[in-house]
């Protein structure tokens, strides 16, 4: 098989066997290591999300898809690009209330870390009065909140809501595949007083958060 096609086959059969040696190939091939997630990593994810969709994968299957992917992120982790650069600012980061998915949000995590932002994360599962103490304590200059189910979109509205409540208006950026900006801009961005950017992928992320600072 070509390489992207092995590489998208790792994470829909969950296995790492010969992963690491063929990262290594993908990273002579691609200039980004950035490019090798986004690409045959993510087509693998999607089609897992498929097969588990249609009922050919279980739970447990795709938690063993998400290994490879966790793996396979900390590989090429050392390798991406890092801007050599003064602190720009901190960041607050959390998957909602109810909601187990990580990867993508440490993905934003590797991303913000290695443009010079220093990054809280908070984990899974954050419900709104750890994220409002975490504001307190932390000062952040942006909030940043992932989500992948629908009903991570509503507890996005509203933890929005508790943060407004609690008087906070620091920045929020969301982000994950339930979400949309049209969501963000008619249903999260309402309930709260400071700006809700929405980010379809992590280097969107980045260029948002930038753009923040400015
Ligand atoms: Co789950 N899961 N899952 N799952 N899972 C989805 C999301 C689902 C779409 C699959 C499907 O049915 N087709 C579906 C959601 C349905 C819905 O609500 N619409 C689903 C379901 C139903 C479930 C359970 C309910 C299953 C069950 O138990 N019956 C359960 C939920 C548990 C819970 O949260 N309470 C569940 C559990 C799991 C696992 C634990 C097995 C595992 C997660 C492991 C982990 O994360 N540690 C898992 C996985 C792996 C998936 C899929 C297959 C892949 C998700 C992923 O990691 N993608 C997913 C299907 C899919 O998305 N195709 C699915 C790769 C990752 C890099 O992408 O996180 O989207 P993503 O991040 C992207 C962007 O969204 C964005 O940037 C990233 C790219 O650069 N982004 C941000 C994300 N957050 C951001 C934040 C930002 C900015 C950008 O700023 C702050």
């Amino acid at each position: 098989l070509p390489l992207e096609e092995r590489l998208t086959r790792y994470v829909v059969e969950g296995s790492k066997d010969g992963l690491l040696p063929d990262l290594d190939e993908a990273l002579q091939k691609y200039d980004d290591p950035l490019d090798i997630i986004n690409g045959p990593l993510m087509t693998g994810m999607d089609e897992v999300g498929r097969l588990f969709n249609d009922n050919q994968l279980i739970v447990a299957e795709v938690l063993q898809s998400a290994e490879v992917m966790k793996a396979s992120v900390a590989h090429l982790e050392p390798y991406m690009e890092k801007a050599q650069s003064e602190t720009k600012g901190k960041v607050l980061l959390a998957t909602v209330k109810g909601d187990v998915h990580d990867i993508g949000k440490n993905l934003v995590e590797i991303i913000l870390s290695n443009n010079g932002y220093e990054v809280i994360n908070l984990g899974i599962k954050v419900p709104p009065e750890q994220l409002i103490d975490a504001c307190r304590r932390e000062r952040p200059d942006v909030v940043g909140l992932s989500g992948l189910l629908v009903k991570s979109a509503q507890q996005m509205v509203l933890t929005a809501q508790d943060m407004k409540e609690a008087d906070i208006d620091t920045p929020i950026l969301v982000g994950g595949a339930a979400l949309t900006r049209k969501f963000t801009d008619n249903r999260i961005a309402p309930q709260y007083d400071g700006p809700v950017l929405y980010a379809k992928d992590a280097m969107n992320g980045l260029d948002l958060t930038n753009r923040l600072r400015n």
